[in-house]
C-alpha cells in the first residue's frame, strides 16, 4: 500500500489503463478480446492453437483452389468482399500469402482440416461440403466486423493453429412451417443463409396443413388455387404458395450451401385445406369450412376410398420428381380423427408409395406404430412415454431424428413474457434448448439408431421474417451444436461464452435475435 502511495497519479492511471482490459477480458467475452481458434459455433472437434501462426488477410492475399474446390473458394471470396473491400483473386496456385482450398482423401464425410500459419491458410476436405463447413469456421475466426456490408478499416487477422473438425451426426436439420403462415421463397432463402452458418445440412419444409396448402401440384391444381389463396394463414393472415419453379430454385439455393431440402405433406390428418379444395377427399364428400384457427387433430383423409390413394400418389410423385434429396416426409402426427386401424391401413399403403417413387419415407414418430415403417426415418417430437411408438420400428431398422418438443421446438416461448410463440411444451430458454443429449433421451433406443437432430419452427404466431429470426436465434444454434459438436465438448459455460461473442455478428448482419438474459452479450 505504501508503494502505491508513492506512485505518481499519471503513472497510476497508465498502469490501470493497461491492466483494466485484461481484467475485463478474463471476466468474459469482450469485443476487443482477440478471437481464439476455439471461438466457433458449433464447437469444433479438435483445435491446436499456435499463437505464432496468425495469418493476416490483406488486399494482396490470394485464394487458390483446385477445380473441384473452385465453387466454395468463390463463395469465400464473396463473403470476404463487402467488409474488407478486397477483391481477392482466385488462382490455381500461388507463391504469395494465400488461402488454399483443395480436396484430399481421408477426411470424414463433411469433415475438414483448417490450418492457419503465418504465410498461408490451408483448408482441406474430402468433399466440397467439408470445404464449405470449413469456410463457415474461417468466417467466424475473423473479427465480427467481417459481417458488415460496408468496408471496415481494420486488420483482418485469423488466429494461428490447426483445426480438425467433423460432425457428430449425419443429420442436422431445421424445419420451417409454411402452412400456418406462408413465408415467401425470399424469406426461406434468408433463413437458409442464416442456418448454413451453423453447419445445418437439412431444411425440412412443412408444406401443408389444415389452414393452407403451399406447394403447387399440377394434377390437383385447386390445392394451391384454393389452399394458397389470400387469407389462408392463421387468423386470416397472408396466404400464398410456392410454384414449382420457386421450389426448384430453393432446392438449388440450399444445395449451394450443402443443405438438402425435405418436403413434407402432412397426412392423413392436418388435411382440412386439401378437403376444402377437393371435398372428395373427405368421407362424406362435403367440403369442410376453411380454417384459420390453431386447433389440431380434427381432419382426416378418407382411408377407405381409392380416390385418397390416387391423390396421395400424385402428390408424392410430383414432389419426388422435383426433390433430389433422399427423404420425403409424409407427416402422420396427431391423427385423432383417424381410427387406429384406419391409420395402420393408410400407412400400409402410403409408406410403400414413397419408396416406389424412389424416396425414403420420413414421418413424425407416430408412423413408427405401422409395421410398414421398417427402414423409415422417424422424427421423435414427444416425451419418453411415447417410446413404445418407436421401439418396434427401431428394432426393425428405422432411424430417428430427435426433435423433442420441450427442447427443440423453436416456436415455444423463451419465457412467459416472450411476445408471440406457443407454450404447450413449456418455455424454452437457451440453456434448456442446449442442455440435453440426443443419444440419451430415449432409454430403449441405442445411440446407433439416432441419425441426428432437428429444430422445428411452427408458424402459428409467425407473421413476418422478424418473428422467425427472433424465435430461431439463438436457440437454433444450440441445436446445431448438439448436432455437430462431439458429445465430450458439450459444455454450457463454453457455449454461452461463444454465443455471447457471436451476438455482435448478428447485430452487424441485422438479425433480430432474442437477447437471452442467460447470455452475456458483447
Ligand atoms: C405439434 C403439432 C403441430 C403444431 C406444433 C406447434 C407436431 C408434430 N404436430 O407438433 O401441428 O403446429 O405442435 O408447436
Amino acid at each position: 500500500m505504501a508503494m502505491v502511495g508513492r506512485v505518481r497519479p499519471l503513472r497510476l492511471a497508465v498502469a490501470l489503463l493497461l491492466v483494466l482490459p485484461l481484467v475485463t477480458a478474463s471476466a468474459g467475452p469482450h469485443p476487443t478480446r482477440p478471437i481464439a481458434l476455439t471461438d466457433v459455433l458449433p464447437a469444433v472437434a479438435e483445435a491446436a492453437p499456435d499463437p505464432g501462426g496468425d495469418f493476416r488477410i490483406t488486399a494482396d492475399t490470394e485464394i487458390s483452389a483446385t477445380e473441384s474446390a473452385l465453387a466454395v473458394a468463390g463463395q469465400l471470396a464473396e463473403a470476404l468482399r463487402p467488409a474488407t473491400g478486397f477483391d481477392l483473386r482466385l488462382v490455381r496456385a500461388s507463391r504469395g500469402p494465400v488461402i488454399d482450398l483443395a480436396l484430399e482423401p481421408g477426411h470424414p464425410d463433411e469433415g475438414y482440416r483448417l490450418e492457419v500459419r503465418q504465410d498461408r491458410v490451408e483448408l482441406r476436405a474430402t468433399y466440397p461440403a467439408g470445404l464449405f463447413f470449413g469456410v463457415q469456421t474461417l468466417r467466424q475466426l475473423l473479427p465480427p466486423e467481417i459481417e458488415s456490408d460496408t468496408v471496415q478499416r481494420r486488420r483482418w487477422t485469423v488466429p494461428g493453429g490447426r483445426i480438425h473438425d467433423r460432425p457428430r451426426y449425419a443429420y442436422r436439420g431445421a424445419m420451417l412451417d409454411l402452412a400456418r403462415h406462408f413465408h415467401t421463397a425470399a424469406e426461406v432463402r434468408a433463413y437458409i443463409d442464416q442456418i448454413s452458418r451453423f453447419k445445418i445440412n437439412y431444411l425440412h419444409l412443412h408444406l401443408s396443413d389444415d389452414q393452407g396448402w403451399r406447394i403447387r401440384i399440377d394434377s390437383w391444381p385447386r390445392l394451391t388455387e384454393v389452399g394458397g389463396a389470400p387469407g389462408t394463414g392463421v387468423g386470416g393472415d397472408g396466404g400464398g404458395f410456392l410454384t414449382k419453379d420457386d421450389y426448384r430454385e430453393l432446392v438449388r439455393y440450399a444445395a449451394e450451401r450443402y443443405i438438402t431440402v425435405i418436403p413434407e405433406i402432412d397426412m392423413p390428418g392436418h388435411v382440412n385445406a386439401a378437403q376444402v379444395a377437393y371435398p372428395e377427399l373427405a368421407c362424406d364428400g362435403v367440403a369442410p369450412r376453411p380454417r384459420t384457427d390453431m386447433r389440431v387433430g380434427y381432419s382426416s383423409l378418407c382411408v377407405r376410398e381409392e380416390t385418397t390413394y390416387r391423390f396421395v400418389e400424385d402428390v408424392i410423385r410430383e414432389l419426388a420428381e422435383m426433390t433430389p434429396g433422399p427423404y420425403l416426409h409424409v407427416g402422420g402426427d396427431e391423427t385423432f380423427a383417424t381410427p387406429h386401424g384406419s391409420y395402420l391401413a393408410f400407412q400400409r399403403r402410403v409408406l410403400p408409395l414413397v419408396r416406389k417413387h424412389g424416396k425414403i419415407p420420413y414421418g413424425w414418430h407416430e408412423i413408427g406404430q405401422s409395421p410398414a415403417a421398417g427402414d423409415a426415418l422417424l422424427q421423435f417430437w414427444g416425451r419418453e412415454r411415447d417410446n413404445p411408438m418407436v421401439n418396434t420400428a427401431v428394432a426393425a431398422g428405422a432411424k430417428l431424428v430427435m426433435s423433442p418438443a420441450n427442447r427443440t421446438y423453436l416456436d415455444m416461448k423463451y419465457d412467459s413474457l416472450t411476445p408471440g410463440g406457443l407454450d404447450w411444451a413449456g418455455a424454452i430458454e437457451v440453456r434448456t434448448a442446449y442442455d440435453w443429449d440426443p443419444d440419451g433421451l430415449l432409454a430403449d433406443v441405442p445411440a446407433t439408431a439416432i441419425l441426428g437432430v432437428e429444430a422445428p419452427l411452427w408458424s402459428e404466431t409467425l407473421r413476418d421474417y422478424a418473428d422467425i429470426e427472433f424465435l430461431a436465434f439463438p436457440r437454433l444454434v444450440a441445436i446445431a451444436e448438439l448436432g455437430w459438436s462431439p458429445a465430450r465438448s458439450h459444455d454450457w459455460e463454453s457455449f454461452r461464452a461463444r454465443l455471447g461473442t457471436y451476438g455482435s455478428r448478428w447485430v452487424r448482419q441485422d438479425v433480430g435475435f432474442h437477447r437471452s438474459p442467460q447470455i452475456r452479450w458483447s
